[in-house]
């Protein structure tokens, strides 16, 4: 038995967390097993990296820190929780995964994207999502969504530009692969994400029970 892992992508604000609790709702209606989850995070232990991870701090970062600290927190998530639901044949629903590594630590710092794919191959083997939505807006759109719930993370605390190349990056690998991925536009009222996320259910439902 092998269970469906879907991830759910986008710059911040972009309504990933919203929009996973719904989907997550339309999928439980129809008796589907479902294991919502997020990265950095989604065990004690990984959700401890996570702190790290977005604490501004005096001291800076190194690039390469925080890549290694992501794929840390990741490799203690998919032992603990994404590995053993699918196995048992879970649908996961994952707010963030190795797309945001490709978008963040590669289009947003510019870490070149083979030394991600390493890193990806190391800790996930052959594991790859399933489906991928990504929920996609203007940057500022997004920016003032985050900022509407008060203090910024060390993320939140980066410049547009940064932004920019995020969703950039995001836009790009969705392009690159349209089987895997799930283009919707995240500056719509949220009624209307939420239609364009009923349009996907038969798709999902049918790859569960397939
Ligand atoms: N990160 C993560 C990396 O750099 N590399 C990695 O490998 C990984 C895994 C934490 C940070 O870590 C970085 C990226 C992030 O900076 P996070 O916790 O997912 O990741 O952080 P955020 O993206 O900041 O999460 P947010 O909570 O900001 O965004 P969401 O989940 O996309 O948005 P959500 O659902 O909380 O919605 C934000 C607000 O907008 C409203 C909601 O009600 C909420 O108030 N909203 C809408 N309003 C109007 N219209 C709509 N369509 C709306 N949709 C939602």
């Amino acid at each position: 038995m092998s269970g469906l892992f879907i991830t759910l992508e986008g710059p911040e604000g972009a309504g990933k967390s919203t929009n996973r609790e719904y989907l997550a709702a339309r999928l439980r209606e129809q008796g589907i097993d479902v294991v919502m989850t997020r990265e950095p995070g989604g065990t004690p232990l990984a959700e401890r990296i996570r702190e790290l991870l977005l604490a501004p701090s005096e001291e800076a970062m190194a690039v390469d820190t925080e890549l290694l600290l992501m794929f840390a927190a990741r490799a203690q998530h998919l032992a603990q929780v994404i590995r053993p639901a699918l196995a048992r044949g879970a649908v996961v629903l994952c707010d963030r995964f190795t797309d945001a590594t490709y978008a963040y630590q590669g289009g947003g710092r510019g870490l070149p994207v083979e030394r991600i794919a390493i890193l990806e191959s190391f800790v996930q083997g052959e594991l790859r999502p399933d489906l991928t939505l990504v929920f996609d807006l203007p940057v500022e759109v997004g920016l003032a969504r985050a900022a509407a719930r008060g203090r910024l993370d060390r993320f939140e605390q980066e410049g547009q530009a940064f932004f920019e190349a995020v969703r950039q990056a995001y836009l790009q690998r969705a392009g690159q692969q349209p089987q895997r991925y799930s283009l919707l536009d995240a500056a719509q009222p949220l009624a209307a994400v939420q239609r364009a996320i009923d349009a996907l259910v038969p798709g999902i439902l049918e790859r569960c029970r397939g």
